[in-house]
């Protein structure tokens, strides 16, 4: 083994042993997640090899205008995933967030993701940013249902007053849901220690709670197997899988 190879796995065992003692000192927590903590799951993600991005064009599916332009071509898409989803199961990175929420005073999950997964895992406090691919909406009156049905009944789906539903998610140009963020940058502000899981960084405003929650002094973990634009601004991150990573930094303190 070469002396870097050395030095770059001590690093790594310092990182965790460091992000193990801050995530056991702090009382107050706050855990963004993103596509890729599902990822060990089998979800797809988004960007990077094999996302979802690569083979669809964002603006094509995931717009409020796409899906007046051609709501059957989004429901497809929104149906093909669902049926991806639904016979999955949370990973052991879902499950060492439900340990660390239990054992800390102070704890918010944001997620970024739709999946639903956390809650499976038993998550109790979590806020959904961007929604859940199991609720569907009314595109005109007030309408929402829970909706786990593999395959849908009908593509697109419609509302009993004759308007279509969509998918209860969050599309680019939308507003997020205004309990959820306000819970999530309230928290984050408050926060000691934010742990950042899974995410590129890159979609707002998710991406900017652990920059608020760092400026308002928090300690900022990372973990994701390739750098963000969170990297530099992160007390430490940790380069590896999260089902690996994040069991090691909860169960090591
Ligand atoms: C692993 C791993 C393993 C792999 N372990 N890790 C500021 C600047 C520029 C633009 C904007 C801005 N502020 C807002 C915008 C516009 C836009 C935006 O952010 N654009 C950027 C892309 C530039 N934002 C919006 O439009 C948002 N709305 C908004 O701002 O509204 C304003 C408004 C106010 C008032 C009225 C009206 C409007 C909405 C954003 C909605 C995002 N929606 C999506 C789709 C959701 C529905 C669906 O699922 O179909 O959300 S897009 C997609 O990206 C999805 C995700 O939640 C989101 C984030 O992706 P994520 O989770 O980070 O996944 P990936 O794939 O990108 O990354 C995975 C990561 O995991 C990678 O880093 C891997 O390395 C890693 N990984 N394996 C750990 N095993
Ligand atoms: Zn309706």
């Amino acid at each position: 083994m070469s002396e870097a190879s050395i030095d770059v796995s001590r690093t790594a065992a310092e990182g965790i042993a460091l992000a193990a003692r801050r995530l056991r000192e702090a009382r107050r927590l706050v855990a963004l997640t993103g596509a890729g903590i599902s990822a060990e799951s089998g979800v797809p993600t988004f960007r990077g090899p094999g996302g979802l991005w690569r083979q669809y064009r964002p603006e094509d599916l995931a717009t409020p205008d796409a899906f007046a332009r051609d709501p059957r071509l989004v429901w497809e898409w929104y149906a093909w995933r669902r049926q991806v989803i639904a016979p999955l199961r949370p990973n052991a990175a879902h499950r060492a967030l439900v340990a660390l929420e239990k054992r800390t005073p102070e704890f918010l999950l944001a997620t970024q993701n739709v999946d639903g997964l956390h809650g499976t895992a038993g998550s109790a406090r979590v806020v959904e940013l961007h929604g859940t691919i199991w609720r569907l909406r009314c595109t005109s009156c007030a309408h929402t249902r829970e909706d786990r049905g593999v395959p849908l009944a009908e593509i697109p789906p419609r509302c009993a007053c004759g308007a279509l539903l969509r998918p209860g998610v969050v599309w680019f140009g939308e507003a997020l849901p205004e309990e959820p963020v306000t819970r999530a940058f309230e928290a984050a502000r408050e926060a000691e220690a934010v742990l950042v899981v899974g995410t590129s960084s890159l979609v707002y405003p998710a991406a900017a709670l652990p920059q608020v929650a760092r400026a308002a002094g928090a300690f900022v973990i990372e973990i994701n197997p390739e750098p963000t634009p969170l990297t530099p601004l992160a007390d430490v991150s940790l380069r590896g899988p999260a089902a690996a990573l994040l069991p090691a930094i909860v169960e090591g303190t």
